[in-house]
């Protein structure tokens, strides 16, 4: 009985796991904690979560659907307002050898060449996956792009790169989360269905397998010795 009700609080943790709302580690993650009207934007060096880094631009826009509509929420930001800028975000709770989940939405500026909208991904200084970039078509065209990403102990840094063309017009960014993983649902179902048919498997069941094992080895054994 003692096994029963581990498996049976077992199986009740990993279906709240998996039903758990995920956590985003990032801070402002959605760009939305800054205050623009509707239809406008702002050029900041510094947000909520977010810092520039490196120029020429002096900054980074926040715009509040303005030449095209937000992923999420009601903001994004252009990494190029009057130059390419690097942003990035610093990490310090998060545990070193482990990987987590990075996803963010990425669109070419409406209008504007592929030569002027791109955008690089960095980990520590690293540049993961190519350079995004895109002609921009009417409005935002958003696409998301995911990576799996191990830190290291100590502090870690994500950071996003206007690249191309540095001419006051390029790629903008929405909804940036950096997740735990989980493991796959599938793997998770599997792992319990093995539990429970180990545990579960009643008493009389087991000695009738037993039995059967016995018959068969009983019966090898007369073989070999006739
Ligand atoms: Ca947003
Ligand atoms: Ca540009």
């Amino acid at each position: 009985m003692k096994r029963l009700l581990a498996l049976i609080a077992l199986t009740t943790a990993g279906a709240c796991a998996s039903a758990a709302p995920v956590t985003n580690l990032l801070v402002n993650g959605g760009f939305e904690s800054t205050t623009v009207a509707n239809g406008n934007w702002v050029n900041v060096s510094s947000i909520a979560g977010w810092t520039r880094l490196a120029g020429p631009g002096t900054g980074f826009e926040v715009r509040n659907n303005v030449a095209g509509a937000a992923q999420e929420g009601r903001n994004y930001v252009e990494l190029d307002t009057n130059g390419n800028t690097t942003i990035g975000q610093y990490l310090d709770s998060l545990v070193g050898g482990a990987v987590y989940d990075l996803s963010f939405w990425y669109s070419p500026r409406e209008g504007q060449a592929a030569s002027t909208n791109g955008i690089q991904v960095f980990w520590n200084g690293v540049q993961i996956g190519d350079t995004l970039t895109g002609t921009g078509g009417s409005g935002n065209n958003w696409s998301m792009h995911e990576y799996l990403l191990t830190a290291q102990a100590g502090r870690n840094l994500l950071s996003f790169a206007a690249v191309g063309t540095s001419d006051s017009v390029g790629g903008s960014l929405d909804n940036v989360s950096l997740q735990n993983r989980v493991p796959e649902p599938g793997s998770l179902a599997l792992t319990f269905a093995a539990l429970a048919g180990a545990f579960l498997m009643p008493p009389v069941l087991r000695r009738r397998a037993e039995a059967r094992r016995a018959v068969a080895l009983a019966s090898a054994l007369k073989r070999d010795a006739s």
